[in-house]
């Protein structure tokens, strides 16, 4: 089996700051990555910021300062933002490195190498006083869709790639690998899209210079997309055959928001066939934010800052909340409301009481140390109790196998409900006043101690310091990942005489202001 797990998120324009939106996709990859990593597999996670071309070098124009100052700011506030949000990438790629320049110069050449590059010209609509050419499509009633101005059909020498090529091809391998292109929906869009027939692709530009430059043609830079997809391949040291290239490549899983899609599906992929590269085994299309009902825009004002919201609601709340709201491939609405809900219903409610009790029955009923015991009780109720353990732990692989990060919490909700059942059933208040039943105290109790370490363990890739603070109080040793998870598959793996410690409420109830 191989044991290896590359994902990617897309790595972000760094002509914007970052917002809900790009915490989501870059949450979702965390958990996945977290996730395999406690399966024992070795896993590469890459994030990353994209920071050539156009608007870029005009924002930083307008500012009066250097793209590469503009970038180095923005970049700043994302890398500040994963550390707040606890992201576990191992490699933040920059569009503008060295190595990242001489991933792209290296795949250029060999597409080149094989015949799929030719000059040509790239026509399209031209707005002069923005300086942006544009698409037929992205016309509004003609005129520039920034400034309203009209436009005149301009030319300029460009390098094209023959993607028209691979469209066969591509057709093919879609529907040879139905795990190529995730959720199904989008796959049959773009089923249909590539079913049209492909048209060479433009990839090179004059009009601006804010990028890498073609090899041997210094007056063209290399169009955004073929240079920012490239990444993916910098990020484990191609074009040298390093280790990680040799175990990572081709990755496992691009997560991307569905706005990118047909880029990741149908222009990726046709390079690296060209190149002669492996193709990703996945590429999966997630949905789309609102916030509050309405698209989030600056001019709107209702962008959603996470690392604000991660200080009034907490990390895990913000990770929790927007993995669990939405089937992962649907849309999303975030409202303060719904979040709010979330928290005290979920975390406040279901997890954080359950902790709590449990600990402050073992503080109050065995001076806070996990018994020791030499079984794990026959009632129903105990085997029940191991079974929805063992339901959870197979609903939870099979969910981020997909990855379905809202079913597998859900399947870890379903147990933590078990759990709460348990100790409701058995009652250890009323088996703590009679001494005969001080072994059955015993049993429940480590039990329940059992349940908590699993949950620990369960929430960690989606929750970490949450997952981190149940196993502190539990007096096991933090970091509840590394291929841990496997400990699930038989009951019982909690040492006894372990001292815990019951601790403050781990999700505070919110009153909405
Ligand atoms: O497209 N809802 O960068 P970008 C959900 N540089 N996800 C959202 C979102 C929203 N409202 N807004 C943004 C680019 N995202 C290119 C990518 S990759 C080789 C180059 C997330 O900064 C989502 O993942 O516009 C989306 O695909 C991505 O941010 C777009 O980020």
């Amino acid at each position: 089996m191989d044991n290896t797990y590359y994902i990617t998120t897309p790595i972000y324009y760094v002509n914007d700051v970052p917002h809900i939106g790009h915490a989501y996709t870059t949450i979702a990859c965390d958990a996945a990555a977290r996730f395999m990593r406690a399966e024992g597999k070795e896993v590469y996670f890459l994030t990353g910021t994209d920071e050539h071309g156009q608007k870029v070098e005009k924002a930083a124009a307008e500012r009066g300062e250097k793209p590469i100052d503009l970038a180095d700011r923005v970049v700043a506030r994302f890398s500040s933002l994963w550390d707040k949000l606890n992201i576990s990438n191992d490699r933040f790629v920059r569009t503008t490195e060295p190595d990242h320049r001489k991933a792209v110069e290296a795949i250029f050449r060999r597409v080149k190498e094989n015949g799929d590059v030719y000059l040509g010209e790239y026509e399209d609509w031209y707005c002069t006083p923005c300086e942006t050419f544009w698409t037929e499509m992205q016309l509004m009633d003609g005129n520039c869709p920034d400034c309203g101005r009209a436009t005149d059909k301009l030319g300029e020498p460009s390098y094209f790639f023959r993607m028209s090529k691979y469209g066969d091809r591509l057709l093919k391998h879609i529907e040879d690998n139905p795990e190529f292109i995730q959720p199904v929906s989008r796959r049959n869009e773009i089923i249909s899209f590539v079913r049209e027939g492909l048209r060479d692709l433009s990839i090179s530009r004059t009009t601006f210079s804010w990028g890498i430059p073609v090899p041997d043609d210094p007056d063209h830079v290399i169009y955004v997309w073929f240079d920012a997809l490239t990444n993916y391949l910098t990020g484990v040291g191609y074009p040298e055959e390093t280790e990680n290239y040799k175990k990572f490549w081709p990755a496992d899983v691009h997560v991307v928001g569905k706005d990118i899609l047909r880029f990741h599906t149908v222009y990726w992929p046709t390079f690296l066939m060209s190149a002669g590269l492996p193709l990703p085994r996945k590429i999966f299309a997630h949905g789309w934010w609102t916030v509050e009902g309405r698209k989030m825009s600056k001019s709107l004002g209702n962008v959603v800052d996470p690392g604000e919201m991660a200080e009034e609601y907490g990390v895990d709340a913000i990770r929790y909340f927007v993995l669990r709201e939405v089937p992962f491939g649907l849309d999303g609405d975030f409202s303060r409301e719904s979040l709010v809900h979330r928290v005290n219903s979920d975390l406040a409610n279901d997890i954080g009481n359950l902790v709590s009790r449990v600990l402050a029955m073992v503080g109050k009923y065995r001076d806070a140390v996990v018994p020791t015991v030499s079984g794990y009780g026959e009632e129903e109720v105990d085997v029940e109790l191991r079974q929805a353990l063992e339901k959870a732990l197979a609903d939870v692989r099979s969910s981020m196998s997909e990855p379905a990060f809202h079913k597998a919490l859900i399947a870890v909700w379903g147990f933590i409900s078990v759990v709460n059942k348990y100790v409701d059933s058995t009652g250890p208040w009323a088996l703590a006043k009679d001494p005969d039943e001080s072994e059955r105290l015993d049993t429940v109790l480590y039990n329940m101690c059992e349940a908590l370490r699993a949950i620990g363990l369960l929430v960690f890739p989606f929750m970490p310091a949450t997952g981190d603070e149940i196993w502190d109080r539990l007096g096991l040793e933090r970091k509840a990942e590394s291929g841990r998870m496997s400990e699930l598959e038989s009951w019982g793996g909690l040492a006894g005489g372990l001292k815990t410690r019951r601790g403050e409420a781990l999700f505070p109830r919110i009153e909405l202001s």
